[in-house]
C-alpha cells in the first residue's frame, strides 16, 4: 500500500478493543498513536470486575487474539484475573505499553477543520485525524431502582464495584440479580456464606458447560505444539454451536433453537431434585431470550443448605437487610448487586460532537446503533470497536473486534492512500441500513418476549441480527457507495 498521509490517531479505551487497535496500528507503520485510558490500569471489563467467581463464558482458547495465542490458560473457561493479566502481558509483548496514557477520562470528542480533539477530565487535549472509540460496553453499572439502599447497615456493592476486603466467609450474603454476573456469584459463594439468598426478579435459563482445568502436561504441550491450541480455538464442534446458536438466533422457530431450548429444559428438569425449587427457576420466557446463561454448577451449588432462592417481590432494603412485599425479612451482611450495566451509553456521559456540531446524543436520543456498528454519518474518521449493535451470538468479542478492525482498516487505508481527508457512512446509507437491521432484530429470539439488556428503550434487540457468516462476510466487504468521502482543507498543525 502507498501511504500518501501520515495519520494521527487516538483510540479512547485500553480494553480488549483497544489494545487490539493499538497494535494493529503499529502493525501497519502507523507512528503517531495514543490510547487514552480513564483508570490507571488496563483491562476494561476484566479490570473492573473482580467479583469472586467471575469467568468468561467463552472458553480461553477461543477468548484470546487471533495472533497471540497463549499455552498458559489454566483452565477451559478462565478467571478474570488471568485474563487480565493476559492482555496486559500482550500488550507488554507488542510494545503498545508506552502508547497508553493512562488517567486520561474523556470528556469531550469535537471534530472541526478536519481533525478530531479530545479533551480529558484533566483539561488536557490531544489531537488527532483518526479515533477509534473503543470504550466499551458494560461498564456503567446499574444501581437496582429498590428503596432504602442506603439505610442497609451491611456493606452493599455492585458487582463491578467489588472490594476486596469485604468478608465473605461464614457471613449472611443477598445477591440481587441472575445474569451470568448473580449465577456466577452464587456459584463462588455458595459454600462460603453461612446462608446465601438469591433474589431472582426473573429466573434465568441455564446453559450447562463442562469446565475442567489444563494439567501442566498439556500446557507444556501447547508450549511445544500451538497447532493443539488451534485445534481448541478451532474445534469445529464448538464452532459448529456457537454457529448454530447464532442460526438459532436469527430464525427462533428453527430446529437450532429448539435444540437450546430443550438442553437447557433438560439441565433443569435433570439436576434440580426438590419440584417446588425447580418451578422457581423456571423462567417463563424462551431460552436465549436473554442472554444465556453458561453454568457448569449453577443448579448444583443452588441446592446447597445455605442457599435460598427468594423469587417473591423486594419491597425494599431495610438496615438489617431486604424487606419482601409479604412482610418477610431476609436478614444479611453483604448484599451483592448484580444487577447489570447500562448498555446504552457506551462512550457517554462523555460529550461527543461531528461535523457542523452534530451531537452524539442527538443522534442516539432514541437508541444507541451504527453503521455496520462501527461509523456514523457526520462523525467522518471515527470509528466504533464493540459499540452498539456489536454482540452476535455468543461469539467471542474478540472475534467480532478482530473482525471489525478488517472493516476499520479499508476505511483508514482510504485516508492513509489519500483518497479522502474524511469518511463516514452517509446519511442514507446509514438510514438504510439501520431500517434493515431494525426489522431483522425484531424477529431474533432475543425479542421473543423478555427483558434483558440486549434491548433498547423500545424492546428492539441492540444487537447484529444476522448470521455469523453474514458478520464475517460484512467485516471484509465495505460497500464503499455507502460512504461519504470528502476533502477538506485542514487548519496548520
Ligand atoms: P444482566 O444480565 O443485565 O442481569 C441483571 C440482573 O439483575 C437480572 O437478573 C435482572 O432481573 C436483575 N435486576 C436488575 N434490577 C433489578 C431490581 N431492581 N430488582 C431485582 N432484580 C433486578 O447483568 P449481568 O451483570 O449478570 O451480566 C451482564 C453481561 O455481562 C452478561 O450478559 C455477559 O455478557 C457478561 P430481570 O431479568 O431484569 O428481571
Amino acid at each position: 500500500m502507498i501511504r500518501r498521509r501520515k495519520l494521527r490517531f487516538l483510540v479512547v479505551g485500553a480494553g480488549m478493543s483497544g489494545i487490539l487497535a493499538a497494535i494493529r496500528l503499529r502493525e501497519a507503520g502507523h507512528e503517531d498513536v495514543v490510547v487514552l485510558e480513564k483508570a490507571d490500569r488496563l483491562g476494561g471489563t476484566w479490570r473492573e470486575n473482580r467479583y469472586p467467581g467471575l469467568t468468561c463464558d467463552v472458553p480461553a482458547h477461543a477468548y484470546t487474539y487471533s495472533f497471540a495465542p497463549n499455552a498458559e490458560w489454566s483452565r477451559y473457561f478462565a478467571g478474570a484475573d488471568e485474563i487480565r493479566a493476559y492482555f496486559e502481558k500482550v500488550a507488554h509483548d507488542r510494545d503498545v505499553l508506552p502508547l497508553i496514557r493512562f488517567n486520561r477520562e474523556v470528556t469531550d470528542l469535537s471534530f472541526g477543520q478536519g481533525r478530531w480533539t479530545a479533551t480529558t477530565r484533566t483539561g488536557e487535549r490531544f489531537t488527532a485525524d483518526v479515533v477509534i472509540l473503543a470504550s466499551g460496553v458494560l461498564h456503567h453499572p446499574r444501581t437496582p431502582d429498590i428503596g432504602g439502599l442506603d439505610s442497609f447497615a451491611g456493606k452493599a456493592m455492585h458487582s463491578a464495584r467489588w472490594e476486596d476486603d469485604v468478608v465473605l466467609d461464614g457471613r449472611r450474603i443477598g445477591v440481587i440479580g441472575c445474569g451470568s454476573t448473580g449465577v456466577q456469584l452464587i456459584c463462588a459463594l455458595a459454600d462460603r456464606a453461612s446462608r446465601l439468598v438469591h433474589f431472582q426478579r426473573s429466573p434465568q435459563w441455564i446453559m450447562p458447560v463442562v469446565d475442567f482445568a489444563y494439567t501442566d502436561e498439556e500446557r507444556a504441550a501447547f508450549r511445544r505444539d500451538p497447532a493443539l491450541i488451534d485445534a481448541i480455538r478451532y474445534d469445529p464442534e464448538y464452532e459448529g454451536n456457537v454457529q448454530r446458536f447464532t442460526m438459532g438466533i436469527v430464525d427462533p422457530d428453527s430446529e437450532a433453537m429448539h435444540a437450546i431450548e430443550e438442553l437447557c429444559r433438560q439441565n433443569l428438569e435433570q439436576n434440580v431434585a426438590d419440584p417446588v425449587l425447580r418451578e422457581k427457576l423456571r423462567p417463563d420466557y424462551r431460552a436465549a431470550c436473554k442472554r444465556l446463561v453458561y453454568s457448569p454448577d449453577y443448579y448444583a451449588r443452588v441446592q446447597r443448605p445455605a442457599v435460598h432462592v427468594e423469587t417473591g417481590a423486594i419491597e425494599r432494603i431495610v438496615p438489617q437487610g431486604v424487606r419482601m412485599r409479604d412482610g418477610t425479612i431476609h436478614e444479611l451482611d453483604v448484599l451483592a448487586l448484580a444487577t447489570g450495566f447500562h448498555a446504552d451509553r457506551f462512550i457517554r456521559p462523555a460529550t461527543v460532537h461531528g461535523r457542523n456540531g452534530v451531537a452524539l446524543d442527538d443522534l442516539w436520543a432514541k437508541r444507541a446503533t451504527a453503521y455496520f456498528a462501527i461509523t456514523l454519518p457526520d462523525f467522518p474518521n471515527l470509528f466504533l470497536l464493540n459499540g452498539p449493535t456489536s454482540p452476535v451470538g455468543n461469539f467471542s468479542l474478540i472475534d467480532v473486534a478482530e473482525r471489525q478492525w478488517q472493516f476499520v482498516e479499508r476505511l483508514i487505508g482510504e485516508l492513509a492512500n489519500g483518497n479522502c481527508d474524511e469518511i463516514c457512512a452517509s446519511a442514507e446509507a446509514m438510514a438504510a441500513y439501520e431500517a434493515r437491521r431494525l426489522e431483522a432484530a425484531r424477529g431474533t429470539i432475543f425479542a421473543s418476549g423478555c427483558s434483558s439488556w440486549y434491548l433498547d428503550r423500545e424492546g428492539v434487540p441492540m444487537t447484529w441480527p444476522w448470521s455469523y457468516q453474514a458478520f464475517a462476510d460484512a467485516m471484509v466487504n465495505p460497500v464503499m457507495k455507502d460512504f461519504e468521502r470528502r476533502a477538506t482543507a485542514r487548519a496548520a498543525d
